[in-house]
């Protein structure tokens, strides 16, 4: 597997030493931000996790290799998303074996992560069991990696493009804890409320490095979805953003769209629809999010 890792000196050294490292994915940048916003936040992310004293690790597959923390040029490449697909689980050894450059998704950063051994990541959203499910059987792949792979992933919850009652029914059943910082409520990205609660209130980042610490020494296998609203400054109105979701759902499924090309059609008509405003949003609850992942990646390190 050695072979096929390609780590920063930096992370390396850091991950060897049991410093803070926090992962983070590409696929936000490559098929969830529009050309050049995601290079400013591509760059200012890791700024963000590193004045809170942790170690960014950007991931991707690039050059037959997996590379955890990129450079500008590799930065650049992926935000410019020219012959970038989007890598789940199931595309990692293809991209690998034939040199395609792939942007990874929560399921693929968090196998990277555990490989190279890191224990956190942050994101924006996690994938879940779309609406319709019961009929199009469209679940992320992202669930079932929460359910085997031991890493924190720390994100605004889920869009409500999403079922979010059916992903965390889906959550429970594959054993995954869904903790909320410093809130009882599941947030639905734009939203700092969903309607649903989280299994436990942690009240500090404190709190959930020792749950996860706990978690793993018993032996526990997979992660769990740290649920970090949106800061309410930035916060959109849920009845609107429902509207502007029903209609990109109407437009995907006007337009035949399925499977993996699913997820980047309805972020971008949403997108569209807002005009810049959700974007603006999604930006401030993912730098949120890279804060208090580096937070608990800190508060991890002292255990
Ligand atoms: N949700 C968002 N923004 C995103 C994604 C999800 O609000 O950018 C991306 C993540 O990379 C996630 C992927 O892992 O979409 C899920 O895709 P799918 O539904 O095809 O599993
Ligand atoms: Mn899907």
């Amino acid at each position: 597997m050695k072979n096929y890792l390609s780590i920063t000196p930096e992370i390396q050294e850091a991950i060897a030493a049991g410093k803070p490292v926090v992962a983070l994915e590409s696929t936000i940048l490559s098929h969830g931000m529009p050309y050049p916003e995601n290079l400013e936040f591509a760059h200012k992310v890791e700024e963000i996790i590193r004045a809170e004293g942790a170690i960014p690790a950007t991931t991707a597959i690039i050059g037959g290799k997996l590379c955890i923390g990129l450079d500008s040029d590799q930065l650049e490449l992926m935000c410019r998303a020219e012959n970038v697909g989007k890598v789940s689980r199931r595309d990692v050894a293809t991209y690998v074996a034939t040199n395609q450059v792939g942007a990874t998704t929560v399921a693929t950063t968090m196998m990277l992560a555990d490989m190279a051994g890191i224990r956190f990541f942050a994101t924006g959203g996690i994938g879940g069991v779309h609406r319709g499910a019961e009929t199009t059987m469209d679940i992320s792949a992202d669930l079932q990696e929460l359910a085997n792979t031991k890493v924190g992933v720390i994100c605004a919850g889920a869009k409500s493009l999403l079922d979010i009652g059916l992903t965390l029914e889906y959550l429970e059943t594959m054993g995954v804890p869904v903790l909320g910082l410093k809130t009882d409520d599941f947030p639905a990205f734009y939203c700092r409320k969903s309607g649903f609660g989280v299994d436990y209130n942690a009240p500090d980042e404190a709190t959930v490095a020792k749950i996860m610490k706990t978690k793993w020494d018993l032996g526990l296998k997979g992660g769990s979805v740290i649920a970090n609203p949106i800061p309410a400054e930035y916060e959109l109105d849920f009845d609107e953003m429902e509207e502007v979701i029903n209609r990109a759902l109407k437009a995907a499924e006007e337009e035949g769209i399925r499977g993996k090309a699913t997820t980047p059609f309805l972020l971008a008509h949403i997108k569209d629809y807002t005009k810049g405003v959700s974007l603006a949003s999604n930006l401030q609850l993912a730098y949120n999010n890279a804060k208090e992942a580096a937070k608990i990646a800190v508060e991890f390190a002292k255990l």
